[in-house]
């Protein structure tokens, strides 16, 4: 076959490393840039096959989000926007590994009983790091090795692409497929309703600065964002982003904070945003994604009561949340709660069986899902012309939300929009937004150890079932400390494994390094032993 042929000849020009494993981990292929220039064309080809079995546009991501500069990565778009079915994630990690290229291409061929003669489009984005070119260029030569069609959208967020990729397979029904489509979409809705001013953003120094700008010319409301850390001169994810700020607990470098003001800080591809602020005092508040989770679903329940709309509001969270969130949405907020594995794929699954669902990583990496039939339902009302005219003003604003979230995967611009506008609906300070509970103080750490595989979990991540002992041991630590709770877990973005702690004081650092030395020493530690606090 002539398409085999090229495969064969163009994957000279993108060898493979000898001795090299990647794994298609929590978001993707992931590692440094120098090791995945072949990864990259074979995972070209394995989007044109996607592209092939379903009939519709396939979405690829040149990024590594959170990680440093010198890694990259990729994540890989299904047809509605979500990232690709599990079932194909397996089908990524042996492409990427496999010494016989072709073998295991017309293996999947067979299993999935693709019809190579089917036609193929793979859209293609990248974010600003300096290998994203030359790796989204080894993208699109793997698609057209298996001839299929590309469209290259260039520089561009991760949840843009997302979004272009659902527009393309819904026909337009969810937008255009173009970036003037997706501001024009979240602008324009976002233009319908209240706004507070002067929001302070950190960029991160990667896509989301230069997206961000972008976006504000489609705005006719004076939002004003004052941008720092935009890519001019620091360094991606350096001290500053989202994840440095949740991680640390602590104000990213590049400009001084005025306390009382609010300030966000979007990750290195711009699909996770997370809130905070110094108070009189020099005190830092963060506001992660469960105080945004907890925001959005309070905001939503409120308006679909007032709608006299009954449907089923859920939160879905991972492991990673605060107790006090997860306590004061269960027993305050009375909303369903479930807890996923970490992952938005995870999330994203779990909250497509309730009508309205709220999903969010403490991290910040989130979105509101609404079923069809909730759709439907605020339409119609808000197109009911005899309604009262508070059910007349929730059902428009309902209406509006539902336009300016991006439904596909979680969006920091589109997150910080919606935020931004419930802020001036609910005339909010941040400041009130933060003392809607206590979070317990808690603590992040990294553990590097020779294989992460060595830990397995269950039960959503929150208990270990390998090495032997671990899981004890860390019962035993929790046990303790008051209102405690720890777990360990591989990560699976970065060569580590992730421990989290938390309890009723600061004394959360004291169990998360406690529960690190067990790592360390049950699950094959490397390098120096970790230290106190
Ligand atoms: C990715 C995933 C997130 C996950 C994060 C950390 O984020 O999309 O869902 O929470 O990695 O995952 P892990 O703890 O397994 O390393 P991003 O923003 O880096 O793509």
């Amino acid at each position: 076959m002539a398409q085999f042929q090229e495969v064969e000849k163009q994957s000279i020009m993108h060898p493979k490393p000898p001795g090299l494993t990647l794994h298609y981990g929590t978001a993707g292929l992931r590692t440094n840039a120098k090791h995945l220039d072949h990864a990259m064309f074979r995972m070209g080809l394995l989007a044109t096959l996607r592209s092939k079995n379903t009939k519709a546009t396939i979405g690829v991501m040149v990024t590594a989000s959170h990680n440093p500069e010198e890694d990259n990565g990729l994540k890989l778009i299904d047809p509605m926007g979500e990232m690709m079915a599990p079932a194909w994630e397996h089908y990524a990690t042996q492409l990427a590994n496999a010494d016989d290229l072709l073998t295991v291409l017309k293996d999947i061929i067979e299993k999935e009983a693709i019809n190579m003669s089917q036609e193929a489009n793979v859209f293609v984005g990248k974010d600003t790091r300096s290998s994203s070119a030359r790796l989204s260029q080894a993208v699109l030569d793997g698609v057209s090795a298996l001839d299929g069609h590309s469209k290259d959208y260039g520089l561009v967020t991760t949840p843009q692409l997302h979004y272009m990729v659902r527009c393309q397979n819904t026909k337009g029904k969810y937008g255009e497929a173009t970036l003037d489509g997706y501001y024009s979409k979240l602008c324009q809705s976002f233009d319908n309703l209240p706004v507070s001013k002067l929001l302070s953003v950190d960029g991160a120094n990667g896509i989301g600065a230069l997206k961000v700008r972008e976006m504000e010319s489609h705005l006719k409301k004076e939002l004003q964002i004052s941008l720092f850390n935009d890519g001019s001169q620091g360094k991606l994810n350096y001290q500053c982003g989202a994840d440095f700020v949740k991680v640390q607990q602590k104000p990213p470098t590049g400009f001084k904070m005025n306390p009382g003001e609010r300030y966000c800080s979007f990750d290195g591809d711009a699909d996770r945003i997370v809130y905070y602020y110094t108070d009189s005092e020099g005190q830092f508040h963060l506001l992660d994604g469960d105080k945004i989770a907890t925001l959005m679903s309070t905001f939503l329940k409120e308006l679909l009561e007032q709608a006299g709309l009954n449907l089923k509001v859920a939160v879905v969270q991972t492991a990673y949340a605060n107790g006090s969130s997860t306590h004061y949405l269960e027993n305050t907020m009375k909303v369903i709660v479930r807890c996923a594995k970490t992952g938005v794929k995870h999330l994203h699954h779990a909250a497509q069986e309730f009508d309205v669902a709220v999903y969010f990583e403490s991290n910040g990496h989130g979105t509101v899902l609404f079923s069809e039939a909730a759709e439907e339902k605020i339409c119609q009302l808000a197109e009911d012309p005899n309604i009262n005219d508070e059910k007349k003003r929730a059902a428009l604003l309902l209406q509006n939300t539902i336009n300016v979230i991006n439904q596909t995967v979680g969006d920091a611009i589109s997150d910080m929009l919606f935020i931004e506008a419930i802020l001036a609906i609910k005339g909010m300070s941040v400041q009130q937004w933060d003392a809607v509970y206590a979070d317990l103080p808690n603590r992040q750490l990294k553990v590097k150890v020779a294989d992460r595989r060595a830990i397995d979990t269950t039960d959503a991540e929150r208990r270990a079932v390998s090495p032997p002992g671990m899981q004890d041991t860390v019962d035993s630590l929790v046990n303790k400390y008051k209102q405690a709770r720890s777990f360990v877990r591989p990560s699976g973005t970065e060569d580590i494994v992730r421990v989290y702690a938390e309890a009723d004081t600061q004394s959360a650092d004291a169990l998360a390094h406690e529960v690190s030395l067990a790592v360390y020493r049950l699950a094959g530690g490397v390098g120096e032993e970790p230290k106190p606090l």
